[in-house]
């Protein structure tokens, strides 16, 4: 089974995450931040990664700490779960149509954290959510998962619609990444034998 589940309590989240790779996009989230769990449930929703997010943070403070943790604890889970990478498709990329927002999202489970963001909010906030924080949550899950990863809006005006078609693009693309290919029979997808960070 390709699942894992993260506990960790510091002075600034008390925080659970829960993934299974081989899912339906059933989820469970809670951040106590409304736009964040939106975005969380598209990804879980269109990877088909089963996720379980719960989180009870210092939103007294602001919502850096649980923005940030979320994405970490989310990512160390698909990790975990990813094992030695052995049989998996690794490189993922979807085209994400939203309205009049067009998105694109290229990415590797190469082991090599990096984040390239072509993309821009004209609000200060979507709901309650500070729209700042949405690169750093790609920087910290691509950090934490070890993905080298491209995010890239083409055009869109709409912040909801460009944000959730960024979201949704993501999740097509680790789609891709994460799930078994038959054909490479269990193999580590590199040439170096390995998919190290
Ligand atoms: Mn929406």
């Amino acid at each position: 089974m390709r699942t894992a589940r993260i506990a960790r309590k510091t002075h600034e989240t008390d925080i659970v995450a829960e993934v299974n790779l081989d899912g339906t996009g059933a989820y469970d989230v809670s951040t106590g931040i409304g736009f964040l769990d939106h975005m969380i449930e598209q990804f879980s929703r269109h990877s088909l990664i089963d996720i379980t997010c719960r989180i009870k943070g210092d939103l007294h403070v602001d919502q850096h700490h649980t923005t940030e943790d979320s994405a970490i604890a989310i990512g160390q889970a698909i990790a975990q779960a990813l094992g030695d990478k052995a049989g998996i498709g690794r490189y993922g990329e979807a085209h994400s149509a939203m309205d009049e927002a067009l998105a694109r999202v290229a990415l590797d489970i190469s082991g090599r954290p990096w984040l390239v963001w072509k993309a821009a909010f004209t609000q200060e906030r979507l709901g309650e959510m500070d729209t700042e924080l949405f690169e750093h949550w790609f920087q910290s899950i691509a950090q934490a998962v070890g993905i080298t990863l491209h995010i890239e809006l083409l055009y869109g005006q709409n912040n909801h619609h460009i944000c959730e078609g960024i979201y949704k693009g993501f999740a097509r693309a680790m789609r891709q990444a994460v799930e078994l290919d038959p054909r490479k029979a269990g193999a580590i997808p590199s040439t170096k034998g390995q998919l190290g960070g």
